[in-house]
């Protein structure tokens, strides 16, 4: 017996009211990965890799590549929902906590109330710091298994799935905490300060 042929349509886009209440108002879901990136790839030899915590200009703590490794890893599946509709599910991520950087820095609680993730190629982008602990973020190393591609922000990038993914930086070189919000690389164009993505906080105003 022939089977049915499977429509077109149907392998298109899923239907955009998915039921399972994963999917935010406004997104799509894709099965690809896509890359969105402001300029090109930076290339960092994992020899002359750092990553640093910061404050006010001052370093607080830093780790070389085989120090970071040397930390504890921690496993997280997540949902990624891009500013420009797309929407990824089940997305599997290995990497170090925020939690876990501040008890190695062996800072009792956060320096300041706001972040900043500076990237080689200078992007930027401010989240708040209760929005990085508690398990909510981390500096991500792996990506289903393997180590993260360069193009998705390799060898390191800041994971804050429960916000637009442009606010999860890649190539992340460090973190610089700060008393006062200030707007990162796409904030500075018109994005939102925050970026929840299940109250379409897409720009500035929403
Ligand atoms: N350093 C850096 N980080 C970045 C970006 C960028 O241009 N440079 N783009 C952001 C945006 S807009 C998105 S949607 C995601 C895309 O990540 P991906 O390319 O792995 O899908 O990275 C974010 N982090
Ligand atoms: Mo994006």
């Amino acid at each position: 017996m022939d089977q049915p042929p499977i429509s077109r349509g149907f392998r298109a886009r899923r239907p955009v009211d998915d039921r399972s209440g994963r999917i935010p108002p406004g997104q799509h879901l894709v099965t690809d990965f896509p890359v969105l990136s402001a300029g090109p790839t930076p290339h960092t030899d994992l020899a002359a890799w750092t990553f640093t915590l910061s404050y006010a200009g001052t370093p607080l703590a830093a780790w070389r590549w085989p120090e970071f490794e040397a930390l504890t890893q921690t496993e997280l599946t997540c949902h990624i929902h891009c500013v420009t509709t797309w929407s990824k599910l089940d997305t599997r991520w290995r990497g170090v906590t925020f939690d876990t950087l501040f008890e190695a820095a062996g800072l009792r609680e956060p320096p300041g109330p706001f972040a900043m993730f500076h990237c080689d190629g200078g992007y930027t982008t401010n989240v708040p710091v209760t929005d990085l602990v508690g398990g909510k973020a981390m500096i991500a190393t792996r990506y289903d298994g393997a180590p993260l591609p360069a193009p998705h922000g390799g060898p390191a990038r800041g994971l804050v799935p429960h916000l637009y993914f442009w606010k999860s930086a890649k190539w992340v070189r460090g973190v610089t905490f700060m008393d006062r919000d200030q707007p990162g690389f796409w904030e500075q164009l018109g994005y939102n300060m925050y970026g929840d993505p299940w109250r379409e906080q897409r720009y500035t105003g929403d």
